[in-house]
């Protein structure tokens, strides 16, 4: 029926406004990210791969595309009907039906033999462990091969230098992903995945969890510090070391608070008595630049919020609201903001 058709097209043309706004938005959003897991600009040598890979496949799969839909046009063109005329007639032609099957048979093969040059290029060498990390929900544990510590959502790695990662699950199935570094590969509860590295530009890049998780999938990121290898062995070295002693009246009182509340079940500080391991490690907590997985950055005020109520700030983490006067939330924040 006509009178139908007029609303639709009016209804249409919001949605397009609608949709052309949101564009814009992500984009602007996406400029404002401090850093941004940008599948473009790879610093790492299987991201680079990949990126390379996947243009050649998006190139030769467009120029099959813009064949196919030519000789459409084409053959709609020419072959439009006009009275008392017909195209020839090849149904059962063997030249032609051998030559589009060919085509796109080599088509597939090169596509497949590009696929496993790359794959196999990202399985890697056997290189010696260096890096475990363990996916909970909703955070990443850390730790290197033969070194006494760990640490949490801040992974380094010096540069120009192949890493292999063991990658594990606590819980549920998560996915690595820092896009600019590497592909992505999942994390199975009670197997280990191997993914093999090649950080290339010193810098700061996000990695997200790309497989959903749970309540607080969109809040599981990480942070990779790719360093020079002399940075990397500085911090490397301090991480190494136990806790600092807490030299104020009211990191002192922080730190006994904490060894005598439910933190200490769950957090492990070096050099004290606090050994829990449900969640992150915390020794060197105030040398991390965010807390709670990339969530909040790591000052004095979002420490507050997250101590005082982390259920508000990550509804569903596995960390509970412990009940705490502010004082003494106070106290265990001027602790913790020395524990460099
Ligand atoms: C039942 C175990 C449990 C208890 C009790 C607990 N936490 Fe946690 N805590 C966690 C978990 C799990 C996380 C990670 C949460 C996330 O990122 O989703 C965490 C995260 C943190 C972080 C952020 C660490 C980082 O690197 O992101 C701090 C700081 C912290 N807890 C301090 C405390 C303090 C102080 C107490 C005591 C008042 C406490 N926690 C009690 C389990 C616990
Ligand atoms: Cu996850």
């Amino acid at each position: 029926m006509t009178p139908d058709r007029a609303p639709r097209g009016h209804a249409l043309r919001p949605v397009l406004l609608r949709a052309a706004v949101l564009l814009a938005l992500t984009a602007g959003l996406a400029g404002c990210a401090q850093v941004s897991p940008n599948v473009f600009q790879t610093h790492g040598a299987s991201a680079h791969d990949i990126k390379v890979l996947t243009i050649t496949m998006f190139g030769i799969l467009s120029g099959v595309l813009i064949t196919v839909w030519t000789l459409l046009a084409l053959v709609l063109i020419r072959f439009r009907e006009r009275p008392g005329r017909e195209p020839s007639q090849v149904h059962g032609n063997t030249t032609i039906e051998v030559v589009w099957t060919a085509i796109p048979a080599v088509i597939v093969v090169v596509l497949f033999a590009l696929t496993m040059q790359t794959t196999g290029r990202l399985v890697g060498s056997a290189e010696p462990v260096q890096l475990t990390v363990t996916g909970h929900q909703w955070w990443w544990q850390v730790s290197y091969t033969g070194a006494d510590f760990e640490t949490a959502n801040e992974i380094h790695i010096p540069a120009d230098q192949t890493i292999r990662l063991d990658l594990l699950s606590a819980d549920v199935i998560h996915t690595f992903w820092c896009p600019q570094i590497a592909g992505k590969i999942q994390m199975i509860p009670g197997h280990v995945n191997r993914l093999t590295i090649l950080p290339v530009t010193p810098g700061k890049y996000l990695g997200v969890c790309a497989d959903f998780c749970g309540a607080q999938h969109a809040h599981m990121h990480f942070l990779v510090y790719v360093e020079s290898p002399a940075a990397f062995s500085t911090w490397f070295h301090h991480e190494l070391t136990p806790a600092a002693q807490p030299t104020g009246a009211q990191a002192i009182a922080g730190e006994a608070a904490m060894a005598r509340l439910p933190c200490a079940s769950c957090h492990t500080i070096r050099g004290t008595s606090m050994a829990g391991t449900f969640g992150p490690d915390l020794t060197h907590l105030a040398s991390r630049s965010t807390i709670a997985a990339v969530t909040l950055t790591n000052t004095q005020t979002n420490l507050r919020r997250w101590i005082s109520d982390p259920q508000g700030v990550k509804p569903g983490t596995h960390m509970p609201d412990v009940p705490l006067t502010p004082q003494i939330v106070s106290e265990i924040v001027a602790y913790l903001e020395e524990l460099r």
